[in-house]
């Protein structure tokens, strides 16, 4: 990292192969201001091109994942201040992350936080959590994503109350509706993200790679075009020397040794 950021902290092996970032504004509920954003996306830029690197998770503390964009800095904001500030681009950038991100959730997910959450490719909640699009109750509604994502995973009627009224749903509401992976106690959710980042860690790094492109490109393609898609990354593995290590130890009957070639 070239500069220490100020709002995350980040560590790259908090496990084996296991990157860690927290979101690190806790008086403010870790509202997520334009200097966070963009140590956010530098961090995960600089994790995705570290080879030892094979999952990451961004994590907030118990009482709040992220309440949402930081309103104070917005409250003032014109049309043209927001255009020219283009958050757009650093959004798209946390977005083109190629490794997994698993989002460790407690306490408040709301608005940019949860929309945050929702672009990253797994979630694990506390039982504590609770997820809102509560745009709507300051005069806008969600632009990072959550009529889109939110609709994709939970369904129209789900996601049109959340949206229209702002309403949180819990945990296990979020867990019945499809939006997140699991919900555990609050002082286990850290670890059982660290759980789920272990599995896929282990894993082939180039097989989680395309694994994940193929899943995302379902989001933006027919059935037909997505076919086409998964079967050329299919086909691409079998370039790999962990495709080769992966069913050589099946056949040999041990661990394979990944190693992202
Ligand atoms: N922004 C700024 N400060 C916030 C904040 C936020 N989103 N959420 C909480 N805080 C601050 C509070 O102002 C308070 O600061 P002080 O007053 O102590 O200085 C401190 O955090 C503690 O908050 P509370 O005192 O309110 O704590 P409570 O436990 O009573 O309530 C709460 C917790 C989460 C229910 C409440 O704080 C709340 O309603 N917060 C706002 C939630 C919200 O409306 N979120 C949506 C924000 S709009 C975009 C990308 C993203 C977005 C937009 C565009 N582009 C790419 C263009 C996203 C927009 C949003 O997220």
């Amino acid at each position: 990292m070239s500069s220490t950021p100020e709002f995350i902290i980040v560590t790259p092996q908090y496990e084996p192969h296991i990157a860690l970032i927290q979101l690190n504004r806790p008086k403010e509920l870790n509202a997520l201001n334009l200097q966070l954003m963009g140590e956010l996306r530098d961090a995960l830029k600089i994790l995705d091109n570290d080879d030892s690197v094979r999952c990451i998770i961004i994590t907030g503390n118990e009482k709040a994942f992220a309440a949402g964009a930081d309103i104070k800095q917005m409250a003032g904001k014109s049309a043209i201040d927001m255009l020219n500030i283009d958050q757009f681009s650093t959004w798209d950038g946390i977005k083109k992350t190629k490794k997994p991100i698993i989002a460790a959730v407690s306490g408040f997910a709301l608005g940019g936080g949860c929309e945050l959450c929702m672009t990253c490719d797994m979630i694990v909640a506390s039982e504590t959590a609770k997820f809102g699009q509560p745009e709507i109750k300051i005069g806008v509604m969600p632009g990072a994503g959550g009529t889109q994502r939110l609709t994709k995973a939970v369904g129209k009627a789900l996601a049109m109350e959340m949206v229209l009224t702002g309403k949180f749903i819990s945990a296990d509401e979020a867990l019945k509706n499809g939006l997140i992976n699991r919900v555990v106690p609050v002082e286990l959710y850290l670890n059982e993200a660290v759980k789920l980042a272990k599995e896929i860690a282990a894993q082939s790094p180039i097989g989680v790679r395309l694994a994940k492109e193929s899943v995302l490109n379902a989001f933006n393609s027919t059935l037909d075009e997505g076919l086409i898609f998964e079967r050329k990354n299919f086909y691409l593995l079998f370039a790999s020397d962990d495709q080769k290590e992966g069913m050589n130890a099946f056949v040999e009957k041990r661990k394979p040794d990944f190693k992202g070639k």
